[in-house]
Parts: C-alpha cells; structure tokens; sequence
C-alpha cells in the first residue's frame, strides 16, 4: 500500500490548479524563474516534505538548470538515464499505481520579487512538468501537477513575499499520468519547460478567446473576442481604435493560410492589463468531403513533429524551433503534426507567424495497453474520463487562437472507448469551429476524418475512390464514406529511406478525397554522447542500458539529431514541390503552380543548358505569375552553339526573387530536368543514351598484342591507338582470370556481390530472409577460365553455403578501343524466393585513390524508389564525403545512373569507369560486411582500401521499418541480366 503522503501520485487529474486559459503575452508584470535551481534526486517517491519548509538547508544539494530532464543535466549516471521504449511501459501495467522505486527530483528555488513589483494577485505557471510535480510555495502546498505536456497555473498572490520566496518542487518520474503518455520517444522526467511568475491585475484580462473567420464569398474577416468585461480593441490596419471588445467586427482583410501567413496584431486592453494577440482571419470547414480552408481544399505536405534537442530532450529552445521550421519551409513543408502532444506553446506562435497547417494534439497515449489485450485501457475507464477530458479542454483553452491550428486530434494510439467521445464533446463545446481527428479509432465515431498511419498505396488507392472496406456499423460506414482522408503517419523516415513517397504522392494529387499526409517523422531522437575515447555519437534505445527498450526505432527522422537534412528530407522536398517544371516539347517548358493559394509572384526561372554535366549556357526568366491550380507553357531560349559531344540537358530552377521569413533569395524551390537534343533544341534524345555511343564514333581496333593474362581483342571495336593500347596492357589476371591490377593499380579483384547492410527498411523482414538466404556469404567457383584471340572469358557459380540455387556468372574481358571492356552475363539458377539486395561487382582500390568525380545522378544519394531529388550533372566529391552517416549505420551513399566515374588520388591517378549506359555507384572505406556489423558510426574504422560498389541495380528501399515494403517495379530479382563496363587508367 502507499503511504498516505504519496497517494496523489494516483491522482489521474493533479489538483489545485486554476482554470486553463490561453497562453497570452501580457503587459502585466512577470518573473521568469528559469535559471539555476537546488536539486536533490532520490530513488522513492516517499519522502519527507520539510524541504518545502522556508528555512531548508539546501545548500549541501547540487545545482540544476530549469528547465531540463534530470537524467540529461548529468551526464555520468548519477541522476539516472533515458529510457527509450516504443510501445511497451517501462513500468508494470497496473495502473493507477506505479513502482516504489520511483526517481523523484526534489527542486528548490529562492527568488525575490523585482523592484516595483505590484502586489494582488499572482500565479505561477508551470508549462511542463514531466510526469507530475508536487509544488510549494513558502512552505505551502499549491498542489499537483498532472499532464506532463501541459500547463498548470497556481493562485500565488497571498503567498508572496518581496524577498526570500522559496519554491519548492517534488517531481516523480512515475504517476497514474505515466498509463496516458506512453507516447514513443525517451522517458525522461523533469521540469522541461518554464517556469513563470505572472502578476494578475485587478481589472486584468484573465483569458483572451479570440475567434476571427473569414468568409472567402465576401472577402470579410470577422472577429469576435471574448474576454474580461469593458475591455478594449485596437488595431490600425484594421481600423479599431479602443472598441468595445465584446462586440462583432467584420473588415476586408487578407485572410491567413500557411501559404500566405497574413497576421494582424490585435491589442486587447482593460485599464490594468493589455495583450498583443496575433490574429489571422481564415475559416476551416469540412465540405464536400473535404478539408477546406477559406473556402478550398488543401493538401498536406506534413511531418509529425515531436520535440527534441540532442543534449536536452524535450527542452527544446526558441532557436531550434524557428531553425526546424525554416528548415521544414525550405523543404516544402506546409503542415505539422505535433505528435503527440501539444508543443510548447511558443511553437504555435511560431507556426501563425511562418505559415503551418497545425494538428494539435492532446498528450494522450495508452499504447502499452495493446500488448495486454487493451484491458484496463484507460480510454474506456470511466474513473479515467475527467482525466482525459481535462487533458483536452487545456489543449483547446490554451491553444485555440492560433490561426495555424486547423485540427484537433484527441491523441495517438489510444485504442477505442467512450472517453475519446468524451473529449470530443468537451473540445466541440470549447471550440466548434475545427475538425477533430483521431486516428485510433478506425469507426470514425467521434472524429470529423478518416485518418490512417501507413497504409499501403493500394489502400490509400482504394480508399481515394470511396471503395475502402466497409464498417460493420452501415451508419458508421456511410458517415466515414464522406469523409475526407489524410495519413497521418507514412513514409517512416528511419534510417535510409523512406521509399514510395513519389507514387503516395501522385495518389493524393489523383484523388481529391485524399489530402495528404504527414511523413513520420521529423527528428532522429539520438542523444548526443561519447565514446571512453571522447569520440561523438548518437545514443538509441539500449545504450544506457535499459531493461526493456526497441533499440534505434527512436531514429525515424528527416533530419538527423544535428538537423542536418538526410537524403529523406531532399528526397521529400522535391516529391511535394508546390511548382512543377516539365519539358512541353517543341523548345518549351510547362510551369504548374501546385499551392492551394499562393501565386508565383515571388520566384524566378533560372535555366542552364548542359552538355556532359558542364554548362554552356544558362540565364534567368520570369516565372509568369500563376493563380494557384493554374499551368502556362514558357519558351526556352534559343541558343546557337556548337554541337558537343555528349548528352545534353536542360534544367530549370524556380528560386526565390527575394528574401522571405524563411529563405534568403535565390533559394531554390523546386526544379525540372529533361534532355536536350542539339543545341536551342527542345526534346530530344540523350537520355538513356549508351555512353557507349557517346563522342566519336568507334573506329576499328588495329591493336595487337598481349596483355598480361589476356589475349587483346584484334578485331572488336576500338580507337586503336597507341595510347589506348598502353592503356589496356596495363591490366593483370591471376590464373583464375581475376583482374588483380590495372594501371599499376593493385587490385581487391572485381568479383560478383549480392550484398548491402541491410537499412532499417529491409530490416524489419527482409534481412532476416537474406541471411537464412546467405546472401552475406556467398562464394564463387571458377567453372572455366577461357583465352581467345578476342577475349578472356571466366565463367562462375556464385551462391551461397547451405542452398542449392546460385547464379551462373559469365565475365568477359576484352580489349576495346584502347580501354578493358567487361561483360557480365547473370543467369539465376535454381529456385530463388528472395530478392537480390543488389547485384554487381565489388573491387577494391587503394586507401589513396579517394577523390571521385562522376556524371550521373547526384549529388546525393538516390536508390530506385528514392531517386527523384538527384538529378543529372558532373559532380567531385571524396570518399568519406559521399558517406550518409545515418545514426544507425546501414547502406548509404549510393549513386545513380552512374555513366561514368574516376576515381583518383592526390596526384590526379587512377581509374575512369565507364558504364554501358550506366551504372549505379557505392565507395566507402569499409566493406559491406563491417558496415553491417557496426552498431554506431564510431564503429565504423577505415581500412586501407577504397571499396566500390559497381552495381548493375540495387532493390529498392520501401518503408517497412514501419508500413509497406518495395512496390514491385522497384525489385529486383534474380533472373538474367546482363552488365558492361569500360575501364581506363587515369594518369
Ligand atoms: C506509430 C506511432 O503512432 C508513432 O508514435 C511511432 O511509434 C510510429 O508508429 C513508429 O515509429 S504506431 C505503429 C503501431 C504504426
């Protein structure tokens, strides 16, 4: 049994908190009490209370920063570690009660008051106390906090003092709260957010509600605000100058939409108090079975967004919310989910201010109840309905003058159960005028969307057209038929990855039913730490050594922990681009605005016509400035200029005319690529063109002679010249016909390989299949080795231990114009039942020769279903560079449609790959096996070599660390294929 002093840990609701109400920014006076507090951390929960007492000695404890979580203000053990689980409590599930051993943060703070502060009313107000804090102010007991991410607001007045006020926080690591915020992310307790003194004037504001709709038939704002008797408005644009604040106003406004963040600063005003409130006139409506705002349907280019900072946890600052923000615009993005509970409130402003689409939802996950088949779910527990209901009238009170704020979701992963309808009718009595979404309850009982989280395409698909699964409720079914849909989660962005976005997103534009989506989700949540060796790294589940824990599942960012933007986030960007650029043949280009609401006012079209990756010629034309949802062919300029070898291509960027809130001018928006035939022309030819054919024709070979280990190829094609003859002798085989060097370039020989570490992608099923398969272990029997006068033919059997299915292998080496020509035949043998991770060569050059230069697609890396942000250019990069350091280390860096690649040392040295026409490229310092088998990128230890990856194709990468698998068209299977490569010396 507890003990009585430690019974409000049961406690669903906390107590003695006063009313919710708007976080408003007043002219009243205010302390901030961040700063440097007492701390004392214990092991139980049940402790004496006399250090709430006013003469306390707490000078023998340590020092904390508020706000932090506890166990990241110390990074040596001795206030405890994150734990990181997804789905399952850390606790044993018996709720309300929790474990005796429970890590309690006692926190002491003394403050004065600061001159000329007015006496009266006052409270204090805690934004996030992680999962309850127990609050005393000069020895007297406010009450309990409950809600971890949400505010509580203590009456405080009478307890001040001028100087001396002691406040005193006990905060438990576990409460009953801990059963309704099982949401996946790190456990970490603590004060996380601030801590604020408020005055509260007689006569003052109390809660400012304001409701500002705009009516898109008539163009007219509408405000209504709703606050403290006699209180005045006053805002010039608008024309008010001290009204009466509890009157109705209509205006000719500019209406808000995240495209278009118009803000109109509204000051609310008693005589002893006055707020600026950031309004914005738009109006959500679901009609026609859809989302619309301001009278149009929208759709959503989301992520979901939790809160964290690599060294503080949810402590996340003013700074790293704007820079994820103008990192999120700069990508596209136009809506947040803030999985998966409602943020610090200085986001939201954030969000009015920079233009989001916000779904703001409540702090409520019981998804450990899952593993226990949903019993005691407190989502149906009528002792827990005051909780939940509480929980969403403070989201609402607090956040519902936010503009950016078009949906209300009354948690995740709840499981189903009358509470949900609970929250929905006290959020609906708050605030009727947003749509309420939940996704957990598939009926759609009490939410306004049908939501999902990582269906496949052909569900989303089906659902696009109104012919999803039935209900077994007909009424229910109907109800859900009409309505509109959004994901929101897909494209779970752990590790390399997520694959498919391009086909989901040509689903939402096909259908208008389906509104996008949220991609899951914005931040890698690894904990900056260090090896013994002082080496940087990210921390996952299990590195602190928890009991129970789900590993790297905790890193499914678009941005790494640093928000250094990973291949995801480019790859997204371009799949959602609000401006599409297409070749219109004949010389000209289609521009298509893509915004639900923004013209092109505001960008310019910059062109480059390049031929082999080097241009020839670029400039700059006006971007015609389009109504949203509208298309306009433009001209390419005409050129004269000489015909050059190579391919040739046009690329047109859309880059902003000038600076806005978010990007500098001349950032560049979305962009088209397609081939060009000849100089000035339109559409043409090159694409896919064999290098082969590329540049001067193919002369007769008139070479003769011996490479070392091969017959030359006397009559094949080729240049023939001296030169190219010097270039193919210096080609060694060993008698098993491997190529051991070239151009005095000793060699790991080029020899077939199946496989890639697998992603976390391939991870969740298809690894487990590849290793039973071996594909991590295949070996190669030489069948023959064969010289003619043409060629040196080796001919294999590649497969691994323990199966009997293989792949025939046919190499030919030959000699042509000058340079070593390899064909390579694969035939499946036997039965295969799993897919090919990758299938090419392997080699292995000297650490030296790290310096890559290549035209093909780049920069980045790009893999078959995450290729749409590379684009076709000439690029220099170095090894180590073209490395992805994904938290987890796993296959990276690979680069597409390859035609050609050198590899070179310091002194210009090297080897030039030719593809017939292309080839798919992986450099790295480390084998696939060690990439594999390390666990952090500390792990991962250069060798001596350079080892390439020249793939004929690799399988593509999908989304299933958490939803479908690779469509089909991106497999890649055993069967036959055939592969050519050109290779030159460099000197
Ligand atoms: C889904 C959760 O809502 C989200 O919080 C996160 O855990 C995500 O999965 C995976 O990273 S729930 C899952 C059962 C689909």
């Amino acid at each position: 049994m507890e003990s009585v002093a430690v019974r409000y840990l049961l406690s669903t609701t906390g107590h003695g908190a006063l009313a919710p109400r708007a976080h408003l920014a007043t002219d009243a006076a205010r302390l901030c009490l961040n700063g440097t507090w007492r701390f004392r951390l214990s092991p139980v929960a049940d402790l004496p209370e006399d250090f709430a007492e006013d003469g306390y000695d707490d000078s023998g404890w340590d020092e904390i920063a508020v706000p932090s979580h506890w166990p990241l203000a110390r990074r040596d053990d001795a206030w405890g570690n994150p734990i990181y689980t997804n789905v399952r409590y850390p606790i044993p599930v018996d709720p309300p009660y929790v474990p005796t051993e429970n890590p309690t943060g006692d926190h002491r703070l003394v403050f004065d008051l600061p001159e000329g502060w007015p006496g009266g009313d006052a409270v204090l107000r805690f934004d996030g106390v992680d999962s309850c804090g127990r609050i005393w102010l000069n020895g007297v007991e406010l009450g309990v906090t409950a809600g971890s991410r949400l505010p509580s607001e203590y009456a405080v007045g009478q307890l001040l003092r001028e100087g001396h006020n002691v406040l005193a926080v006990r905060v438990h690591q576990w409460s009953a709260g801990t059963y309704v915020e099982d949401q996946d992310m790190w456990w970490l307790p603590g004060i996380f957010r601030d801590v604020t003194l408020l005055a509260r004037p007689v006569g003052g504001l109390g809660d400012v509600r304001v409701e500002a709709g705009y009516d898109h038939r008539t163009g007219l704002g509408r405000l209504r605000v709703d606050t403290a008797a006699g209180a005045v408005l006053t805002c010039a644009e608008l024309g008010l100058e001290r009204v009466p604040a509890d009157g109705f106003y209509e205006f000719e406004v500019a209406p808000w939409t995240a495209e278009t963040p118009r803000l109109y600063r509204v000051e609310v005003a008693t005589g002893a108090e006055r707020a600026v409130v950031a309004v914005g006139f738009r109006s959500v409506a679901i009609e026609d079975g859809l989302i619309k705002v301001n009278g149009r349907a929208v759709l959503f280019r989301g992520v979901n967004r939790h809160e964290f900072d690599p060294d503080h946890g949810r402590v996340v600052g003013e700074e790293l919310m704007r820079a994820d923000l103008v990192l999120m615009k700069q990508h596209n993005i136009n809506a947040v989910r803030t999985s998966h509970y409602p943020p610090h409130p200085r986001f939201l402003e954030l969000c009015d201010e920079l233009g989001f689409w916000v779904i703001d939802e409540c702090d409520l996950e019981t998804h450990g109840f899952q593993e226990n088949g949903w019993r005691r779910n407190p989502t149906g527990d009528p002792a827990w309905r005051e909780a939940l209901v509480g929980r969403a009238e403070r989201m609402v009170a607090r956040d519902r003058n936010h503009p950016s704020v078009i949906m209300w979701s009354l948690g995740n992963e709840a499981g189903v159960g009358e509470n949900l309808g609970h929250m929905a009718a006290a959020i609906r009595a708050l605030d009727s005028s947003r749509p309420l979404h939940y996704e957990g309850d598939r009926s759609c009982r009490y939410t306004d969307v049908y939501s999902r989280m990582y269906a496949s395409h052909a569900e989303v698909e089906a659902i696009g057209r109104g012919e999803e699964e039935a209900l077994d409720d007909p009424a229910l079914d109907a109800r859900r038929r009409a309505m509109p849909f959004i994901q929101c989660e897909y494209g779970h962005a752990m590790g390399n990855g997520p694959g498919g976005l391009a086909e989901y997103q040509a689903l939402f534009e096909r259908y208008e039913r389906l509104q996008g989506g949220f991609i899951w989700e914005w931040i890698d949540h690894g904990i900056r730490s260090r090896t013994a060796d002082g080496r940087e790294f990210y921390a996952y589940g299990g590195d602190f050594g928890e009991e129970l824990h789900d590993g790297n599942f905790i890193c499914d960012g678009l941005v790494f922990p640093d928000r250094t933007p990973s291949p995801g986030l480019l790859e997204y960007k371009k799949v959602i681009e609000p401006i599409r650029l297409r070749d219109a043949g004949s010389g000209a280009f289609t521009v298509e605005n893509r915004y639900d609401f923004a013209e092109l006012s505001e960008l310019v079209l910059r062109w480059a016509y390049e031929v082999e990756g080097v241009e020839q010629a670029g400039g700059e034309l006006p971007c015609p400035g389009l109504a949203a949802g509208k298309s306009e062919s433009v001209a390419l300029p005409a050129l004269d200029l000489p015909v050059l070898p190579g391919e040739a291509w046009w690329t047109v960027r859309a880059v902003l005319a000038a600076d806005t809130a978010w990007a500098s001018a001349g950032h560049e928006v979305a962009w088209g690529q397609w081939p060009a035939g000849v100089p000035g022309g339109g559409s043409a030819s090159a694409a896919g063109q064999p290098v082969g054919a590329r540049g001067t024709a193919d002369a007769p070979a008139l070479v003769q002679g011996v490479i070392e280990g091969l017959p030359v190829d006397t009559t094949g094609p080729g240049e023939g010249t001296a030169e190219g003859w010097a270039a193919a002798r210096q080609a060694r085989f060993d008698e098993r016909g491997r190529l051991v060097e070239f151009a005095g370039i000793g060699l790991v020989a080029p020899r077939v390989d199946l496989w890639r570490a697998p992603t976390d992608n391939d991870a969740h099923a298809l690894a487990a299949k590849w290793r039973w398969a071996g594909l991590h272990r295949v070996h190669e029997r030489t069948v023959s080795v064969e010289r003619d006068e043409r060629a040196l033919t080796v001919q294999t059997r590649v497969a691994p231990a323990a199966v009997d299915f293989g792949l025939h292998v046919t190499y030919r080496w030959s000699e042509a114009g000058g340079v070593l020509r390899l064909d390579l035949a694969v035939s499946a043998d036997g039965v295969w039942n799993v897919p090919l991770p990758r299938l090419g060569l392997r080699l292995a050059l000297p650490g030296g020769y790290d310096r890559v230069e290549w035209f093909g697609l780049g920069p980045g890396e790009a893999y078959p279903d995450t290729r749409l942000a590379a684009r076709v250019g000439r690029y220099r990069s170095t090894v180590d560079a073209m490395q992805t350091q994904y938290v987890f280390p796993q296959e990276n860096g690979s680069r597409l449609d390859v035609r050609w690649a050198e590899l070179t040392d310091a002194s210009g040295r090297g080897l030039r790959i030719e593809g017939d026409p292309v080839f798919q490229l992986t450099a790295r310092r480390w084998t696939s096996e060690q990439l594999d088998a390390a666990r952090h990128q500390t792990d991962l230890i250069p060798s001596e070599h350079i080892w390439l990856n020249v793939d004929l194709a690799q399988h593509g990468i999908g989304s299933n660390s958490c939803g479908p698998g690779v469509l089909p068209q991106h497999e890649l299977h055993a069967g036959d294929h055939t592969f050519a490569l050109r290779f030159t010396p460099l000197h």
